[in-house]
């Protein structure tokens, strides 16, 4: 297998509004990360992927630009960017960037523009259509919910947005457009960059003759994804984009792909098609939602979660590469989702580092994972802040038979804040994050869960991701090892294989409080990394609750 240095880096993600507030005014900023670097190497980080750092009404926390060649002034200055990006080059590390180019904020200069007549020469940038029957072109879902068109009375017209309303999709089958977006990452490598995590790539073409979405329900507004995700013509913008500009670097790209298969991921990360490097992958962020709508309900089982990450090793296998992650800004707290925050969270938040480290593929690691934190319990709608939720809630609290106490125990599950809850460095007064006033709710138990505490203690989930750090680096096999998984079919106990030229490394995890029998044993060999300190599990035969270990065969 080809060796590249994004495939044995480990990845941290930082979502700067909750990482480190330097000035006191309640929102992380680009001096507060500055602050930080020194922890984030000591931990063994190789590259820093900001979310999105642009100038930004943030109506998305960011993910809605409206001018990529500035720093959102609630972060900082681009003087304060090149700072950073010049400490982290200092200590060795990495910087890629969040590229957000489906779409616009509805205040960027283009969009103005766009708005103001049929024949504004930026008209074509974004996707302008009449209305069909009085109402909206088609019945188009947006992914926020509601129509995916909104009318603009100023030319009597439609503007797509399959996120909010306040990010309008550009027309990528626009070449200004095109040229456009190339000039802004060109931009940014001139700047150093390492490369781009890409938001939401795989929905950039659209068919556009823009059919009605079969309908499967009685709402009024269905899931257009068959005429908007990963089509042919979305890979023909991406090879332009590697051919234009990514050929031109030694960079990272990693690609953001909701409702993707393997077969489809593999064509976004086959080396010889020249697109992208990897994919975020979602399937085994769906296990939990039972039907299309993540808000309603569902279930975790821990036979699901295997199933899918399996089916994803074995497909990229030697044709794309895999990006193991288990939370990032949009997910709630892997601890709380996959594992149990009351009673093991100790245990389970590190059998779960365990499996993002031990797979094939780069781990990615999400801001406070490291510590374990956990999700919040928010007590009313208000204290949340996301316009995902925002927007479901308003559409979906007008629906015949909503239940109030249903949505926001769901939304105590899944909801994206539980990222965004303030990163929990002390124990002190706000956990250190702000001298000022939050902007979201902090999490209450940061007077346990927290970084001073965690780095003094040999114990921690933060000293057990080191030593997980330490020996995926040191370990070819752990990085390009084969996969296989050893125990397809047992509902609790993930147990797989990692080998290469000879040498087999075994990982078992227990993703369950219980305690399970394991049979037939495995092999003997020498343990490299347990999350318990007792026997190992072939003299011991049997695993404690969310017990990980992972051996050498000898
Ligand atoms: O996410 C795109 C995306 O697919 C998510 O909205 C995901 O489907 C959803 O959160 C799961 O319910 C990206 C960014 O990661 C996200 O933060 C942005 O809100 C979104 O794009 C729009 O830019
Ligand atoms: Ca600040």
């Amino acid at each position: 297998m080809e060796k590249a240095w994004w495939k044995e880096a480990e990845v941290y993600q930082i979502y700067p509004r909750s990482f480190c507030d330097q000035n006191g005014d309640g929102i992380g900023d680009l001096p507060g990360i500055l602050t930080k670097l020194d922890y984030l190497k000591d931990l063994g980080v190789d590259v820093l992927w900001l979310s999105p750092v642009y100038q930004s009404p943030n109506d998305d926390n960011g993910y809605d630009i409206s001018d990529y060649k500035k720093i959102m002034e609630e972060f900082g200055s681009l003087e304060d960017w090149d700072q950073l990006l010049k400490q982290t080059h200092a200590r060795g590390m990495r910087l890629i960037m969040d590229l957000v180019v489906n779409h616009t904020s509805d205040e960027h200069p283009w969009f103005i523009e766009s708005q103001k007549s049929r024949d504004n020469p930026y008209r074509d940038y974004y996707i302008w259509r009449d209305s069909v029957n009085g109402g909206p072109p088609n019945n188009w879902e947006s992914i926020f919910s509601g129509s995916a068109w909104q009318y603009d009375p100023p030319t009597d017209q439609y503007y797509l947005h399959l996120f909010s309303k306040k990010q309008p999709d550009l027309n990528w089958s626009n070449p200004k457009v095109r040229e456009e977006i190339y000039n802004l990452m060109e931009f940014w490598f001139a700047r150093g960059i390492d490369g781009f995590r890409i938001d939401v790539m795989n929905m950039y073409a659209k068919d556009m003759s823009f059919p009605n979405a079969p309908v499967k329900n009685d709402r009024p507004f269905q899931k257009g994804f068959k005429y908007h995700v990963n089509l042919p013509k979305n890979h023909e913008y991406l090879h332009e984009m590697y051919q234009r500009v990514l050929s031109r670097y030694d960079c990272m790209t990693v690609g953001e792909a909701s409702f993707t298969s393997p077969q489809e991921g593999i064509k976004y990360t086959d080396p010889s098609r020249q697109e992208l490097n990897m994919i975020i992958q979602f399937e085994h962020m769906g296990i939990d939602t039972e039907g299309e709508d993540k808000y309603i309900s569902g279930a975790y089982r821990p036979l699901d979660l295997k199933r899918a990450l399996t089916r994803w090793q074995y497909a990229l296998n030697g044709k794309g590469w895999n990006c193991n992650y288990l939370s990032n800004h949009d997910q709630p707290r892997q601890v709380s989702r996959f594992g149990d925050d009351k009673n093991y969270r100790y245990e389970s938040a590190c059998m779960l580092g365990a499996l993002t480290h031990t797979l094939q593929g780069t781990p990615f690691i999400y801001q406070g994972e490291e510590l374990g934190m956990t999700n919040i319990k928010m007590e009313r709608f208000e204290d949340f802040r996301d316009v995902e939720l925002l927007n479901w809630l308003r559409v979906h609290s007008k629906l015949p038979g909503f239940d109030l106490h249903k949505a926001l125990e769901r939304a105590n599950y899944i909801s994206r804040d539980h990222a965004r809850t303030p990163m929990q460095w002390t124990d002190s007064e706000n956990a250190g994050f702000t001298s000022g006033t939050p902007w979201i709710k902090l999490n209450p138990n940061y007077r346990q869960i927290n970084a001073r505490e965690q780095l003094q203690n040999p114990h921690s989930v933060l000293s057990f991701y080191k030593k997980l750090i330490a020996l995926r680096k040191n370990s070819e096999t752990l990085i390009y090892g084969e996969f296989e998984d050893l125990l397809p079919d047992h509902e609790d106990i993930y147990y797989y294989k990692r080998a290469l030229n000879g040498e087999e490394i075994y990982i078992i995890l227990n993703l369950t409080d219980k305690l399970i029998k394991m049979d037939p044993y495995p092999p003997k060999g020498k343990v490299l990394l347990s999350n318990y300190c007792g026997k190992p599990i072939w003299e011991e035969g049997q695993l404690h609750p969310f017990e990980a270990q992972i051996f050498r065969k000898e």
